[in-house]
């Protein structure tokens, strides 16, 4: 389909006609950090406008039920993937704003139900504008651009910076509005995490995507910086990423391409560069060495919240309040950390992972199923980088299913690799569903299924591999 962004700017002008027509709101966002900016932006625009508004953040297999008291119903970073059909007869309206792969075929707005997306308008849904884009484009024609900021944590949030190691399309246009308000800077730097607040040799050690000697290893990490003259502390302070002279940058840039190009097999020196560097985004309203100073880290406290079930905490920060509510978050940022810790020892010490061919997996019985994707990456690099990592645990429902996440690195993704697609297919096999992007992805399979699963994924990819 050819790329038709002036419908969508159509729809979206009808969209402001919807809200400005209504008086009371009901909001579904989907319960992720996309799906939690893409609420707060939401809320702040009903704020302003004085729209009486209520929000809530359900996961994508949650259809709510019709609420017919409210004039209009608002789905954000969901709805274009679920069935609608009470909705779509209701005599309340309904907007969606999403980015997924919708089901319906593009909407003329008529009889109440308008859907915008992205994938209708030949517009790329995974890499150019996330679902909390979608709500800073409806904020933005009520001339609200100081919410830009938020649409860029989202896109980050959503990792849709993952590939190019940076923000594209009209995630591009979103950071340009937010660089014009002075709300946001954009820097070229290593891609290392925690730019704020990890000291840089803890920072280095939990460098990923191909094993080396720094990996999971303060002390090479330290040793590291040493070889190339870079002090850790500044007097007593440990230094982060963010205190880096760019000379120093140059040379860590330098020695890390050279040890991964190393280790790699020949086809994927070419990528090394894309793994190293990348652009990094930086709330410039935030305090220094804050969590929230940097997109990335502000995602993953979000994140906290939400695998937590306590995406309200993350509302009210991302909604301006720097007090009761920072705190909050913070605090359940230390928890997520304490319960993630506790998981990689528990699998690392009774020796959980178990090789086949292809990928490796274990068996995380007992693992919150909101979180089993985040240990699946975080074991990855205690296994083998060239393998996909697979986790498996049950699902919270007692419908006996198990959760299935999948990790790998960035290199697989890089050769042309798409394990969401693969996931999908090898899911329905077995009688379940998956799906997600090409490195994260995960799915939901009936319990007894797990070996045949592994079995097919294993055979599915010999050859590829
Ligand atoms: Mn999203």
């Amino acid at each position: 389909m050819a790329v038709n962004g002036k419908d969508m700017d159509k729809s979206l002008a009808k969209a402001n006609e919807m809200v400005k027509e209504s008086e009371d709101v009901k909001i579904y966002s989907h319960i992720d950090c996309d799906g939690i900016s893409a609420g707060a932006i939401l809320s702040l625009t009903m704020d302003r406008l004085e729209i009486d508004h209520e929000i809530e953040f359900i996961n994508l297999d949650q259809i709510p039920e019709l609420e017919k008291e409210n004039e209009l119903t608002i789905f954000s970073d969901l709805g274009s993937g679920q069935k609608l059909d009470n909705f779509q007869t209701s005599q309340s309206k309904v907007l969606i704003l999403d980015h997924h792969p919708p089901v319906r075929k593009i909407s003329s707005g008529e009889n109440g139900f308008l859907e915008i997306n992205p994938n209708h308008h030949g517009i790329d849904g995974s890499f150019q504008v996330s679902g909390g884009g979608m709500c800073y484009l409806l904020a933005k024609t009520f001339g609200y651009h100081d919410l830009s900021w938020i649409g860029v944590l989202s896109a980050v949030g959503d990792m849709q910076n993952s590939l190019s190691g940076k923000l594209t399309g009209i995630n591009a246009g979103i950071l340009e509005d937010g660089v014009n308000k002075g709300l946001v800077g954009s820097v070229n730097d290593l891609a290392i995490y925690g730019r704020q607040t990890r000291p840089l040799f803890v920072a280095l050690s939990y460098f990923g995507d191909v094993k080396l000697p720094i990996t999971n290893n303060r002390n090479e990490a330290i040793q590291f910086l040493k070889n190339l003259d870079i002090p850790i502390r500044n007097g007593k302070k440990q230094r982060t990423l963010y205190d880096l002279s760019s000379a120093e940058k140059g040379r860590i840039f330098t020695e890390l391409v050279r040890m991964m190009s190393r280790e790699v097999p020949p086809r994927y020196v070419r990528y090394i560069p894309r793994l190293v560097a990348g652009d990094a985004y930086e709330f410039l309203k935030e305090e220094e060495y804050s969590p929230l100073r940097d997109a990335s880290e502000f995602s993953t406290a979000i994140n906290a919240c939400s695998r937590h079930k306590n995406p309200n905490v993350a509302l009210k920060v991302l909604k301006g309040d720097r007090g009761m509510a920072l705190d909050e978050m913070e605090m359940q940022g230390k928890e997520h950390r304490q319960y993630l810790a506790q998981k990689m020892s528990w699998i690392q010490e009774e020796d959980r992972i178990i090789h086949l061919k292809n990928l490796q997996y274990f068996q995380g019985n007992g693992i919150k199923s909101e979180v089993i994707g985040t240990i699946a990456g975080m074991i990855l690099s205690y296994g083998d980088w060239r393998k996909p990592m697979i986790g498996f645990t049950h699902t919270n429902d007692e419908s006996g299913g198990l959760k299935v996440s999948l990790r790998c690195s960035r290199l697989l993704a890089f050769d042309g690799i798409h394990f969401g697609h693969i996931i999908n297919k090898v899911a329905a096999k077995v009688g379940g569903s998956g799906g997600g992007h090409s490195m994260a992805c995960g799915a939901y399979i009936p319990g007894g299924k797990q070996d045949e699963f592994l079995k097919l994924f294993d055979e599915t990819l010999n050859g590829i591999l």
